[in-house]
């Protein structure tokens, strides 16, 4: 039978199990990568392991995220992660290198590999034809210890992709919206996106990149392409074509489902505040006025996205009652445009020009004023994620982006006015490793450097066969890991520190949570209570450990999304799932409810009785868990168990 691509690499890295979809399987892995934000607790946790020097082939950190430097806490982050790469061999990215995915594109992915970053945009590899997989800080720090990482495996859904985009107006953002508006940000749950079809070859490298980064929006697991004379191409642009390798599905590959998407169709989209899936095209917004628009981020932010915004630019102004950001992805980007006048047609239309990191993507700099419109080329806009409760984001091309940044309102793009040059790939991209410091052989004299915001990783204790707990909140559907542990410049600093950020836990949607949580803590903890894809979006553990260290002994939704699920077990929370979605309502906050008998329902069917001891009513819920996920559990989370395993 023929195989698909995602079938083809998963073979080829298969450690154990099965490629039947749902089944566990163990794949080893060449290429770990950690960005500041995750990364810290990612390292801390590979330390309390105990090992010289990882155990995968190539491991890099990335400095990206927390780049403001208000105190010492940012900074004291960076240097650590810098010591602890060099201690255990790996490479490190300097602060002002870039964005992490935007420069993993650039240095180091390659067709047929398989990368784990602790980022969920990690999937942007995809585009090079690689399996790349956002996870938990805990999941890379034991995949980084040697452990080959195990999934269920996911279904693999082809997109048929025919005809041409209609340049320069439509481009791959458009591409994804128009997936994100058809399959919503639920549609990629326990799926990989395999992209397939004649119109592949319209698209270069990080116009595919785009695509992929952005289907982590769907909830899907990856997004691939094919590997194919583009990807050579590109490869050797960047001085790597030793890295390049065919790869595409066979003629009768089979697929779950197939979503055909004909290019010339696209048109220019946008997505509305505040998810990535409410998306309709810029035209029927025509007329809505913008403050402010950022172009950038890991999703937009290759040379091609800057070129083409600059080329609009060039000679023109940005409108008089807009701010205009520019985040460029990597420090080789920023080279590259510099040295070509770019950035000067940039600066002198009046963009603001930030530095190469995720910026105000993540709510670090740059927010929006009270209830302000704000236009970005980037992949999320939770509401509050910008920093600004009431502000109104928007997601949209950076060709679209840079339109409205002139006219200062909303419009179709290809009725602006405008006219500007086709862009052409470059043949040979600006090469710069000067920010990339490799691992060295010799790492004795090295000395891993800690700030004193850096504290000790928190550990539950194993898990009890009573649950007797409150009902701390109850939730809607699609809850993100930003509701549950918010970013920005207020908080990221507190990434090294669980104590201290876990007083923010849910604080854009009950700022009482944490203490009230504390107080449960005291008479058996907390549960928390959600709807469908509970904990979509960012693959920040803290929103597992932060409720961990609350006391949260379990969170009770419809479903759960892939990354977040594991970071609950990783970390001893039970994730249970209704066996009636109409049992949803029937505890509210402020019950008591009691779950017994845990470990005879964990070892039997998994269905479990909750009395609600507040109302007098039961209703049951189940869990999925595999054997290692139970066992990880009864422990009280990855970390006790690897200790445990480690010390007998
Ligand atoms: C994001 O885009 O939400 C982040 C910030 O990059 C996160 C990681 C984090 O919270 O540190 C992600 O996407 O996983
Ligand atoms: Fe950074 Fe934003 Fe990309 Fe996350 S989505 S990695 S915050 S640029």
């Amino acid at each position: 039978m023929g195989k698909n691509i995602v079938e083809k690499i998963f073979e080829a890295h298969r450690a154990y199990g099965e490629l039947t979809a749902g089944s566990p399987v163990g794949l080893k892995v060449d290429q770990v990568y950690t960005q500041d934000a995750t990364g810290t607790m990612t390292w801390l946790q590979f330390e309390a392991m105990g090992l010289d020097r990882v155990k995968v082939p190539l491991a890099v950190s990335y400095v990206d995220h927390n780049m403001l430097q208000q105190n010492f806490m940012n900074p004291d982050d960076h240097i650590f992660l810098q010591t602890v790469a060099a201690k255990y061999g790996a490479y490190f990215s300097k602060p002002g290198n870039g964005i992490c995915h935007q420069v993993h594109l650039e240095q180091f992915a390659a067709p047929g590999k398989i990368a784990l970053g602790t980022d969920s945009h990690t999937p942007t590899g995809g585009g090079m034809g690689m399996i790349a997989i956002g996870v938990g800080g805990l999941d890379a720090a034991t995949v980084m210890g040697g452990s080959p990482f195990e999934l269920a495996m996911p279904k693999v859904v082809k997109i048929h992709l025919t005809g041409k985009l209609n340049r320069p107006w439509v481009t791959a953002m458009d591409v994804i919206l128009e997936v994100l508006r058809r399959l919503t940000v639920k549609g990629g749950v326990g799926r990989i996106m395999e992209y397939g079809g004649p119109g592949v070859r319209d698209l270069n490298v990080t116009e595919r990149a785009t695509i992929t980064n952005m289907g982590a929006e769907l909830g899907a697991t990856t997004s691939i392409f094919p590997s194919d004379k583009r990807t050579k191409f590109y490869l050797t642009a960047v001085g790597r074509a030793n890295d390049w390798m065919e790869l595409a599905a066979d003629r009768n590959a089979k697929y779950e489902d197939r979503i055909d998407i004909d290019l010339g169709g696209v048109e220019p989209m946008i997505a509305q505040p505040h998810s990535p899936d409410n998306v309709v095209t810029v035209k029927s917004l025509a007329g809505t006025k913008v403050d402010q628009v950022c172009i950038g981020s890991c999703t937009n932010s290759s040379y091609q996205a800057m070129k083409t915004v600059a080329m609009l630019l060039k000679g023109r102004t940005v409108s008089e009652n807009l701010n205009l950001l520019i985040n460029p992805g990597s420090k080789q980007v920023y080279e590259m445009i510099a040295k070509e006048g770019l950035t000067s047609d940039m600066i002198a239309a009046g963009a603001r020009m930030l530095e190469s990191s995720c910026g105000p993507c993540i709510g670090m700099g740059g927010a929006p004023g009270s209830g302000q419109v704000s236009v970005r080329s980037y992949n999320r806009n939770f509401k509050g994620r910008s920093g600004t409760k009431d502000a109104q984001v928007y997601l949209a091309s950076p060709v679209t982006c840079a339109v409205l940044a002139m006219k200062g309102e909303m419009i179709d793009p290809r009725e602006a006015g405008i006219e500007i040059r086709a862009f052409k790939e470059p043949s040979k991209y600006t090469i710069n490793r000067n920010f990339l410091i490799p691992p060295k052989k010799d790492t004795s004299a090295i000395k891993v450097v800690k700030g004193p915001n850096i504290k000790e990783v928190s550990v539950k204790e194993p898990l009890k066969d009573t649950i007797e707990a409150e009902v701390l909140l109850t939730l809607g559907d699609n809850i993100t890991t930003d509701d549950i542990m918010p970013a920005g410049s207020k908080v990221l600093p507190f990434r090294s520190n669980i104590p201290a950020i876990s007083e923010f836990v849910f604080e854009n949607i009950d700022a009482t949570f944490s203490k009230r949580a504390q107080e449960a803590k005291k008479q058996g903890g907390g549960i928390v209570i959600g709807g469908e894809n509970y904990g979509q979006g960012s693959s920040r553990e803290h929103a597992a450990i932060a409720p961990m260290f609350l006391g949260v002994q379990a969170v009770i939704a419809k479903s759960f999304a892939r990354i977040h699920r594991s970071n609950l077990i990783n970390f001893g929370i039970l994730p249970l799932v209704f066996e009636k979605p109409e049992d949803y309502d029937k505890a509210e906050k402020g019950d008591r409810i009691a779950i017994k008998s845990v470990f005879s329902s964990l070892d039997g069917d998994q269905t479990y009785v909750v009395e609600d001891l507040t109302k007098g009513i039961t209703f049951a819920v189940k869990s999925t868990l595999n054997g290692r996920e139970k066992e990880l559990l009864r422990k009280g989370g990855l970390l006790p168990y690897t200790r445990e395993k480690a010390g007998s």
